[in-house]
């Protein structure tokens, strides 16, 4: 990674007052959960899952898509925090004030300490049934189970103990909107803010991809943590080519130490 910049990106990193980081599925890649854009492997190469994420294809099979669900689930769970994860909640602690906002559905930046990040698209977490969004329960299976569900296989899913109809995960799929009060908070913050960090998406899917672009607009700094090319390279101010687990926990480091030590 080229010194320089990233030097540049910490100066402005710890200078600044108000911080958004903004991230996308690359920052979890290093806890083991694929990223959405990653080819399926296994038995669910078979998918693309630009198709599964859609309310059309909950409706048509299912037991196909809760399966997936249930598979993404359990890797998560088995997952934990890496350290671009842990170097985003140094940031809120010590920037005097900072937002996370993430496009992921693990739970991932608050197991690693972050609180109150906001969820663009949802969580695997806060399941609710079609017909009314009533919040479903299920039980956590015992460890040894998650390590052991294999992959493709299809689940029906529960039904609603209200009302009996399906039960659905409580993610955005593709045709849906947002969560209003999450965007609002996402479009203010981002709009207010110094320097916005995107991490980790490919800045594709919208409306969410105009985080970035919101904050740069207004005039922030936007620092982009990548290994490869995005259709953000042009917004960011500083482009870091690398990974999350890589480039955060030294940006983090030198933001401080810079600012500390003048
Ligand atoms: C690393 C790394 C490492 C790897 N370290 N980095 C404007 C223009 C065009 C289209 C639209 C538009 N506005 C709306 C649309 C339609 C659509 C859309 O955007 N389509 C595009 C794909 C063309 N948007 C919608 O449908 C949205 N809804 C909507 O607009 O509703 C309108 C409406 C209003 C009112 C009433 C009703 C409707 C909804 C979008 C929902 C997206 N949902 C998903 C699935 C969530 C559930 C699930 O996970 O299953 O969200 S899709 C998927 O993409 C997921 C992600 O959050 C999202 C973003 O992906 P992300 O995070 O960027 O991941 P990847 O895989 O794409 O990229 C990973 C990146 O990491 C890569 O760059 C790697 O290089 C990098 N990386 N390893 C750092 N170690």
């Amino acid at each position: 990674m080229d010194s320089v910049l990233s030097h540049r990106a910490a100066q402005i990193l710890g200078d600044a007052h108000r911080v958004v980081v903004f991230t996308g599925a690359g920052i979890s890649a290093e806890s083991g959960v694929p990223t959405f854009r990653d080819d399926l492997t296994g038995l669910w190469a078979r998918f693309d899952a630009e198709q599964l994420a859609t309310p059309e294809a909950f409706h048509a099979d299912p037991d196909l898509v809760w399966g997936w669900y249930e598979w993404r689930r359990a890797r998560v769970r088995r997952a934990e925090p890496n350290p671009g994860h842990l170097a985003i909640t140094t940031i809120a602690t010590q920037a005097p004030d900072s937002t996370v906002i993430t496009q992921n559905v693990d739970d991932l930046h608050e197991r690693a300490g972050t609180q109150a990040a906001i969820h663009l698209h949802g969580s695997l977490f806060a399941p609710r049934c079609v017909a009314a969004a009533h919040p479903a329960t299920f039980p956590n299976p015992p460890d040894g189970e998650v390590a052991e569900l294999p992959e493709g296989r299809r689940i029906p899913p529960p039904r609603c103990a209200s009302c009996a109809a399906l039960v659905r995960p409580g993610v955005v799929w593709f045709g849906e909107a947002l969560p209003e009060a999450a965007l609002t908070a996402a479009v203010q913050a981002a709009a207010d803010c110094d320097v916005l960090l995107t991490v980790g998406t490919s800045g594709v899917v919208h409306p969410a991809a105009e985080i970035p672009r919101i904050a740069a607009r207004a005039g922030a700094a936007v620092i982009q943590v990548n290994p490869e090319p995005t259709p953000l390279d042009p917004v960011a101010t500083i482009n870091l080519r690398g990974t999350a687990a890589q480039v955060l926990p030294a940006l983090v480091t030198a933001a401080w130490e810079t600012t500390d030590g003048n």
